[in-house]
């Protein structure tokens, strides 16, 4: 459970809460798919090693992280009882514009959908400028960022569940 802070001394780094009680939903996408399925993996290892319940994981493709937004709101509507959300994918810098529009879109999108569920949707995005930093960040020299969406996520879902 998590822990109300009264003092400002009460704040430090928290544990990771056991989340064996709490059900989650993953929705990952295809483009740059060496990279999101690397995310992939690291985000359902970190649930599973946190104790989520193999049975409790609820997980979906989407085209592109562009589509992650409408993924997250149709299996938060579908799921109810879902109690995180994890967005899993990799926008990378090309010529065109286009990056800056799928970046902005999937942030506020899933922002959106959070606020409109009233329930935890992570943004584990990966949002670089080249190939390399990505695959620094899929399980390379600066960890999986799946691994971390993960974490965050359980915490999330065990500050919900207290605050209820
Ligand atoms: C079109 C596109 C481009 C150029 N780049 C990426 C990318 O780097 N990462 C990603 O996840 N998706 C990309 N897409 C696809 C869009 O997210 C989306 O699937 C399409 O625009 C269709 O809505």
């Amino acid at each position: 459970m998590a822990t109300q802070l009264k003092n400002l001394s009460d704040f430090s780094a928290t544990e990771i809460p056991d989340a064996a009680a709490y059900t989650f939903g993953i929705v990952v996408a295809e483009w740059n798919a060496e990279i999101t399925n690397a995310l992939y993996e690291g985000a359902y290892q970190s649930l599973v090693k946190n104790g989520a319940l193999p049975e409790n994981i609820f997980s979906y493709s989407v085209p592109g992280s562009f589509e992650l937004t409408s993924g997250a709101e149709l299996l938060l509507k579908n799921k109810p009882n879902l109690d995180a959300v994890i967005c899993l994918g990799c926008v990378i810098q090309g010529e065109t514009r286009h990056f800056d529009f799928i970046c902005d879109a999937v942030a506020n999108g899933v922002s959106n959908v959070a606020i409109k569920y009233s329930k935890p949707v992570i943004f584990g995005v990966l949002t670089t400028d080249n190939q390399q930093q990505a695959i620094d960040r899929a399980g390379g020299k600066h960890g999986n960022k799946g691994d971390e969406a993960a974490v965050t996520a359980i915490k999330m879902a065990d500050l919900a569940r207290t605050l209820q």
